[in-house]
């Protein structure tokens, strides 16, 4: 979860976070090159005293600054096409829904005769103030994990920081995601779609368990 003052991203706790993580430090050094040779050419254009008097057209010119930023890109849409695909093509073994609602979540396990489980802001004051929830939704330990978000009034969103996984859920429409966990323990998250007065009131809260443990969390739900 988030500590105070934190300003990057949360600790990482999935393989695909880490591969995003590397992606967004290895877009930003390409940013921040790009960002001072645009400062540095602008500057010298407004401070040179000179001019090229006879430079109306240049074809060599064109192509280089046509060619240069598709090369650029080029290199920014391999690994990013490897991470994404990397994403989706999964083969998820457990499946739960999502489902969104003015203001909380509910839960259900799909394969399963269970049933939806809504999870409400916790009313106790143990635990992480509005970031626990009353109902956990449980997930297997280094499993890969498939949600499906849906929402049955306005749009919210679903997301877990640590896990970078961030999900609209729309009404009418089901979206996917897929995510696994490399430690177990409680995962944090709050609705990430403005929807209305309680939107700040509809945390979601993870909780990655062992196989033995997740069998009786289902059976709990029976
Ligand atoms: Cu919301």
């Amino acid at each position: 979860m988030s500590s105070f003052l934190e300003v990057g991203f949360q600790n990482s706790n999935s393989s695909l976070m880490d591969l995003l993580m590397i992606f967004h430090d290895y877009l930003m050094v390409v940013v921040v090159v790009i960002m001072i040779m645009i400062i540095y050419m602008i500057a010298y254009i407004n401070w040179s005293k000179f001019t090229y008097l006879h430079l109306k057209e240049s074809q060599g010119l064109e192509i280089l600054w046509t060619l240069l930023p598709v090369v650029l890109l080029l290199f920014i849409l391999f690994p990013s096409m490897k991470i994404l695909y990397l994403m989706e093509e999964t083969n998820p073994l457990v499946t739960f829904k999502a489902m969104g609602h003015q203001w909380f979540w509910s839960y259900e396990v799909l394969n399963n005769d269970s049933y939806e489980t809504d999870s409400f802001l916790a009313q106790n004051t143990q635990g992480f103030r509005q970031l626990d929830t009353d109902f956990r939704v449980g997930v297997i330990n280094q499993v890969m994990t498939r949600v499906l978000t849906s929402s049955t009034d306005v749009i919210h969103s679903w997301t877990i920081p640590s896990l970078m996984v961030k999900s609209d859920a729309i009404p009418g429409r089901i979206n996917q995601m897929n995510f696994s966990t490399y430690r177990a323990g409680v995962y944090y998250g709050q609705c990430s779609e403005i929807c209305g007065a309680n939107h700040s009131f509809m945390p979601i809260c993870l909780e990655s368990i062992s196989v033995s443990y997740w069998l009786k969390y289902l059976s709990s739900l029976k």
